[in-house]
């Protein structure tokens, strides 16, 4: 692990733009990697965020012919769906691009270039799935079958999203076209493969031996089930109509595989941040000081562990991952969420439901997010963390500190008088939470530093409740100056520990305490 980077780039896995995203992608994504974000800046970090949509790939190509329409049409109308969403949701990206870019063509194609020049790659001629009805070689989710591995009837031609292997096309047991659902032919033809085989063993000492401590378990358990498994070479091109041209001769009319082409999409966002920026790009990929995290989902690790890492390092000027946060994978009411199936709930109908209340759900998504198993998101959930704890705990404080502060003061924060012993225990508690909360998130435990900012938010309830100065106030007025002051302490700690996990309600709280910000 670095210790004090000079700067960070945080990646958050590009999505496909095959659908418009849940809430799934939102707890396991999209919320962590913008929480460490935000929180990185709040500490005056160097940290570049980036992300762009993913629009290469097979997923796209089948949409489209599902819809009767060009995968550009798609790749359009979704990029669009999916910006917003995030935007609407507070997902500070420094930068989203888009994988249909040219900037981002032009590097994979030079990526490519790079690793073939320097005889990286095997060039060979194999029999592969090929339809001969729909005249096509099947690739990826064009063809699915039985997954060697587990024995999952829905596997797809490159990975089986049920135990998370790779598989080659030609590995599927049963394969069919999900084209036209023919059970496919063997046919000759040549692609370039990647030799994972031959980086073995600097992914053993990279990850198992360099990462066994600072990698989440569920991460690291994977990898070296895979690495002890034995890697084989992958082809990284395919027959295609969509995508990237394979930059070589003799490719004429094969593309890019979609996994090679689309991590690359981070270096491409970075790029085009940096043009816009009018700053280097190079130092964020290529300096050792910098410390590079992976945010993505759990089908996504083989290829963030693993493929990418060895074409970064075969390539040999950029740097690696430090860590890889994947989280597990959200259900719905006791099912798999599925974009296909339609069972999900869509950011951007939740909006239509619950108008300007996206901290609610980034409370809730954080507080119950899968970071070591699969977890399932119900309303009813939904509703108790909004009620009990969001509003009893954390609003209910606020709301009482800014009313009394209004009734007795007309708004102006008291001068305080002398502290007695509970108001320095309570602020030298108070002072303990920022190094508390970072702690967490330094090891990546979102959920449990949400967890301490709220017993922050209970101190303050706490601390009035025992205080009592709607009594004291007839009393003892002098008293209520300093239990104020004391409250209103707790209060602006809150404004700033809560930004990077409720970011709306952060800028609310600014209004409301009129606490300037950077903004
Ligand atoms: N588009 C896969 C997914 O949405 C994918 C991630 C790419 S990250 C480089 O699961
Ligand atoms: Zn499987």
């Amino acid at each position: 692990m670095l210790q004090n980077p000079k700067r960070y780039t945080i990646t958050a896995a590009l999505p496909y733009t095959n659908g418009p995203i849940h809430i799934g992608h939102l707890a396991g994504v999209y919320v962590p990697s913008d929480i460490y974000s935000r929180y990185l800046r709040l500490q005056g970090r160097d940290v570049l965020f980036v992300c762009g949509s993913d629009e290469h790939g097979v997923a796209i190509s089948m949409k489209a012919k599902k819809e009767g329409v060009t995968p550009q049409e798609i790749i359009d109308k979704y990029d669009g769906i999916i910006r917003k969403s995030f935007s609407d949701f507070g997902i500070s990206f420094d930068n989203y691009s888009r994988t249909s870019a040219k900037i981002h063509h032009d590097t994979a194609s030079e990526f490519f270039r790079t690793l073939y020049d320097k005889g990286d790659f095997i060039e060979e001629v194999t029999e592969q799935l090929y339809d001969a009805k729909a005249d096509q070689f099947l690739a990826d989710r064009f063809v699915v079958g039985t997954c060697p591995k587990c024995g999952n009837e829905e596997a797809y031609g490159d990975q089986c999203e049920k135990c998370g292997s790779t598989l080659n096309a030609t590995d599927l047991i049963n394969p069919k076209s999900t084209i036209t659902g023919e059970t496919p032919i063997m046919k000759k033809t040549k692609h370039w493969f990647l030799p994972l085989d031959r980086y073995e063993d600097f992914l053993k000492e990279w990850i198992l031996v360099g990462h066994k401590n600072d990698w989440k378990p569920n991460v690291y358990g994977q990898v070296k089930s895979w690495i002890d498994g034995g890697l084989e070479p992958r082809a990284v091109t395919r027959d295609l109509d969509w995508g990237i041209d394979v930059p070589v001769e003799g490719a004429e009319g094969k593309k890019l595989y979609v996994w090679f082409d689309a991590p690359i999409g981070y270096i491409s966002s970075t790029k085009e941040w940096a043009l816009r920026e009018g700053k280097d790009w190079e130092p964020y990929w290529k300096d050792q000081d910098t410390k590079l995290v992976h945010f993505i989902g759990k089908d996504n690790i083989v290829f963030h562990c693993i493929i990418f890492p060895v074409m970064l390092k075969a390539e040999g000027s950029y740097i690696l991952p430090d860590n890889v946060p994947a989280n597990e994978f959200l259900n719905l009411e006791g099912n798999k969420l599925s974009t296909s199936k339609n069972w999900a709930v869509w950011l951007h109908e939740y909006l239509e439901d619950f108008p300007n209340q996206q901290d609610v759900l980034r409370y809730a998504l954080t507080s119950n997010a899968p970071e070591t198993k699969d977890n399932d998101f119900t309303w009813k959930d939904f509703q108790a963390r909004n009620n009990n704890e969001l509003v009893a705990i954390f609003g209910n404080f606020i709301n009482r500190v800014v009313v009394l502060t209004n009734k007795y003061y007309t708004g102006i924060v008291p001068s305080p008088n002398e502290l007695s012993e509970v108001d320095e225990a309570t602020l030298t508690e108070l002072k303990a939470y920022p190094a508390v909360i970072s702690s967490s998130l330094e090891r990546y435990r979102f959920r449990e530093a949400l967890g301490e900012l709220m017993n922050a938010a209970r101190l303050g309830n706490k601390y009035l409740a025992d205080e009592e100065p709607w009594k004291v106030i007839k009393t003892d007025p002098e008293r209520v100056q300093t239990q104020m002051y004391v409250a209103l302490q707790i209060a602006a700690a809150l404004r700033i520990l809560c930004e990077p996990f409720l970011p709306f309600t952060a800028a609310k709280l600014s209004r409301i305490l009129v606490i300037p910000t950077k903004e």
